[in-house]
């Protein structure tokens, strides 16, 4: 079972849709499952009702974007179990262990939350709760899978057999986003300045004004060239996963920047359109999404209950 989150710090993307979203919606299996990792939005400063609205937001994309609801869950909506689980485990966990990760050693300085040294065990408890067998993640967070799996052999090995042990897996290759102002890096949903983000949410105007002003380069014509024209060949990626057209060719077919943004935006625009509008109609019955939200916890819960349930017996609570 593979299990993998999105976290809240900001509003969905397109690189968060076309990068892994519409992989999950896509590929996934019927067993995996997919969080709102809104506990993890809390290690550094951050403003509550918008991480609550945020949440919201982000589990009517994945919902709206194909997901089956019984996979999606939000994380907080299992504070309890992984609350408890998190002691656990950092009972298991050397202070030195976590003060290793190289995420806390590179984000700390005087005055961090303490859970900026701790996320990572709860991200162990996220895993171990849910029994994954397989974790997605990207080179930064593979230290922290590799710390889970080493937190459930040792576990299992010193208090009895709970945990399935992790590992972590290469996530689906998709589309890497990079951000339209400032092709040098990746678009994020934190970046401060949005003008080069496009959002899930963004109304088709909105996007194509965006898609109009993106950084390109100072050659006659587009051509795809990720290295020295990241641009360019960034705006080419993004036509190629909204409709199939392998970049080179689409650097064929637009011979001008003008045309090539146009043909950008209107296919971004086609491939959000029915995400955003059942997200938005997600969005305006609450009740409907308050339904979802509970009955993908009371699903999450069930497959994990017994874990927790046996951990803190055989460490001797309870
Ligand atoms: N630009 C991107 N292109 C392709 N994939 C992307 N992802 C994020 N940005 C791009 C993928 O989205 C998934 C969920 O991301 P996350 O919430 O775990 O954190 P992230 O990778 O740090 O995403 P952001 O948007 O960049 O958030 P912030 O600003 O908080 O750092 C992941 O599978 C990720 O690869």
């Amino acid at each position: 079972m593979r299990l993998s989150g999105i976290t809240p710090s900001g509003h969905v993307q397109l690189g968060n849709h076309l990068g892994a979203i519409a992989r999950w919606a896509a590929e996934g299996r019927p067993e995996d499952l997919y969080f709102v990792a809104d506990l993890h939005a809390m290690t550094t400063p951050h403003n509550p009702p918008a991480l609550r609205s945020r949440a919201s937001e982000m589990i009517a994309i994945l919902i709206a974007a194909g997901i089956a609801p019984e996979r999606v869950f939000v994380q907080s909506d299992l504070a309890r179990e992984l609350g408890a689980l998190t002691w656990v485990l950092e009972c298991t966990c050397s202070y030195g262990e976590a003060a290793r990760m190289i995420q806390f050693k590179e984000k700390a300085k005087s005055g961090a939350r303490l859970s900026l040294l701790t996320y990572p065990v709860l991200m162990a408890a996220d895993i171990l709760l849910l029994g994954a067998d397989e974790v997605p993640v990207g080179e930064d967070q593979r230290q922290h899978v590799e710390l889970a799996r080493a937190l459930a052999r040792r576990f299992n090995l010193t208090y009895g057999e709970v945990f399935t042990i992790p590992r972590p897996v290469l996530p689906w290759a998709g589309a890497r986003v990079r951000d339209l102002a400032e092709p040098a890096r990746k678009m994020s949903k934190s970046n401060r300045d949005s003008a080069g983000v496009v959002f899930v949410l963004d109304e088709p105007d909105l996007i194509r004004r965006k898609i109009r002003r993106a950084v390109t380069d100072t050659h006659p014509a587009p051509a795809y060239s990720p290295d020295d024209r990241p641009g360019v060949s960034n705006l080419l990626e993004i036509l190629g996963a909204c409709t199939g057209m392998p970049p080179q060719e689409a650097a064929t077919v637009y011979t001008s920047y003008g045309a090539l943004k146009e043909a950008v935006a209107d296919a971004v625009i086609e491939t959000l359109r029915p995400i955003r509008e059942r997200s938005l109609s997600l969005l305006a019955d609450p009740a409907e999404l308050e339904r979802i939200r509970k009955a993908g916890a009371i699903r999450a819960r069930e497959r994990g209950e017994h874990r927790l349930s046996s951990a803190l017996r055989l460490i001797g609570a309870g």
